[in-house]
């Protein structure tokens, strides 16, 4: 389920962004578990081969060093913490350096608790992610959207999969 209409009223003319929206069959606060540790983004991002933290302590402010698996255009990626809110369920990451393109990239990810399921402590979460990134010279608004929306299609995908399979072996937390 993926919606790529750009939801950023005010984007500059070189940049792009979009999107994205996961159903997850588990509940909101596992998902969160998972979400929540910037520190951890292994977790279930497949393309991030480790991460080590050189700032903070995995709360806002932290800047991660992410190594990325062979395969990509890239091999690093400098990311930080801008805001974490465990009250609202909405985490936000800048990317500030790496041997990438992405430059200027601002990602949104929020939680929230499926409609349909309000009110009987129903277990399904949609996770909405977007981002803003600068479109690189030389590079089409279409290929640097595609090439991101790919990336975080597979991530949310794979944050799907990993929850829905710990709730499944019935790690419910609270
Ligand atoms: C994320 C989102 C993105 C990550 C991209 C878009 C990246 O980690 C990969 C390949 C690249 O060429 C750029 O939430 C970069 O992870 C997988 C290294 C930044």
């Amino acid at each position: 389920m993926e919606n790529q209409h750009d939801t950023h009223g005010a984007l500059s003319p070189n940049q792009c962004g979009s999107s994205l929206v996961q159903a997850i069959d588990a509940p909101l606060p596992l998902v969160w578990s998972i979400l929540r540790r910037f520190d951890n983004p292994q977790a279930y991002k497949q393309f991030v081969k480790s991460c080590t933290l050189s700032a903070g302590d995995g709360g806002i402010g932290s800047v991660r060093q992410v190594m990325v698996v062979s395969g990509m255009p890239a091999a690093t990626s400098m990311e930080r913490l801008d805001r974490l809110d465990d009250d609202t369920h909405v985490m936000m990451v800048s990317i500030i350096g790496g041997d990438h393109k992405l430059l200027n990239y601002r990602s949104t990810t929020s939680l929230h608790k499926s409609r349909n399921e309000e009110g009987n402590g129903g277990g399904k979460t949609v996770v909405v992610e977007s981002y803003v990134v600068d479109i690189p010279a030389g590079n089409s608004k279409e290929d640097t959207r595609s090439f991101a929306d790919m990336i975080i299609g597979c991530n949310l995908r794979s944050l799907a999969r990993v929850t829905e399979k710990l709730f499944v072996n019935g790690e419910l937390l609270d």
